[in-house]
């Protein structure tokens, strides 16, 4: 049985030599667990923060902990997202202006495409006037956007007063993500919607998708 605990400790400890271990046995076995993987990994990147705010883990630490969550994310994603193979429409995601953090953004991506989207990825640190030109130019009526930062709240909010400002904002469907987004960050940034678990942004997106 998969050792979820185990799993947790490997990543906060940075052993990437029994994270690989663990994932390809789960992976050589069929994939079964994968999902309670990528949980017990997130858990592990949590506590792999709490050390750096703790001073014992350096930015080049954090730097090599997203490696390491990249790839693992990489091996589980055959396990964990299924293609519908048909496109349900088009979408923005990206990581607002400000916040790096791409791990949890890519995932995002990946249950997205599983979900039929196509991905407009416009990457981390987006200006709030590449996201609006990019929705005006492609038409695109549905903008996900994610964040780990605390900041990353202003900069969701500017994004959607990005939207109101070109008179647009009726016209697309926003929804925001991220470790720290709740109800109360979502209504502040003035988001239609919001979610934690990827699967739960696609729900939402698949919704709005259907008009
Ligand atoms: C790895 C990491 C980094 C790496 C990122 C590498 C990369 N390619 O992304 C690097 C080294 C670049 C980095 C830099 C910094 N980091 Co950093 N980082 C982390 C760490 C350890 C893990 C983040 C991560 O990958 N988590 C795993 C993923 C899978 O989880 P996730 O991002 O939450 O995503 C999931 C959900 O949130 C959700 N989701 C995410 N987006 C969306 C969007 C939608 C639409 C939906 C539906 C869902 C969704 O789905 C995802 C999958 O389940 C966190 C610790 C933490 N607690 O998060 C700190 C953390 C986020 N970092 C922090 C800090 C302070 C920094 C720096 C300022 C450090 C510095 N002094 O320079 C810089 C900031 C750089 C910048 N401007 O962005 C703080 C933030 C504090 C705060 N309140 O703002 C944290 C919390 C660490 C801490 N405890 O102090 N970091």
């Amino acid at each position: 049985m998969f050792d979820a605990e185990r799993m947790t400790t490997a990543m906060c400890d940075l052993d990437e030599e029994l994270v690989d271990e663990m994932i390809d046995e789960l992976m050589a076995a069929g994939g079964v667990g994968a999902q309670e993987a990528l949980a017990a990994c997130q858990a592990g990147m949590k506590l792999v923060g709490d050390r750096f705010a703790e001073g014992a883990y350096f930015l080049g630490d954090l730097l090599f902990a997203g490696e390491v969550m990249q790839n693992t994310v990489q091996k589980l994603k055959p396990a964990l997202v299924s293609d519908r193979g048909e496109s349900v429409g088009r979408m923005i995601l990206c990581t607002v202006h400000g916040d790096l953090h791409d791990v949890g953004k890519n995932i995002v991506r990946a249950f997205m495409e599983a979900g039929g989207f196509e991905v407009l990825d416009l990457g981390v640190d987006t200006p709030v006037k590449t996201i609006v030109d990019t929705a005006k130019a492609e038409n695109v009526r549905i903008v996900a956007l994610s964040g780990v930062l605390t900041l990353a709240i202003d900069s969701m909010k500017e994004t959607v007063d990005g939207f109101v400002e070109a008179g647009i904002r009726d016209d697309v469907k926003i929804i925001v993500g991220g470790s720290f987004i709740n109800e109360e960050v979502c209504k502040a940034t003035g988001a239609d919607a919001w979610a934690y678990y990827p699967q739960a942004g696609v729900d939402m997106c698949l919704e709005w998708a259907k008009g």
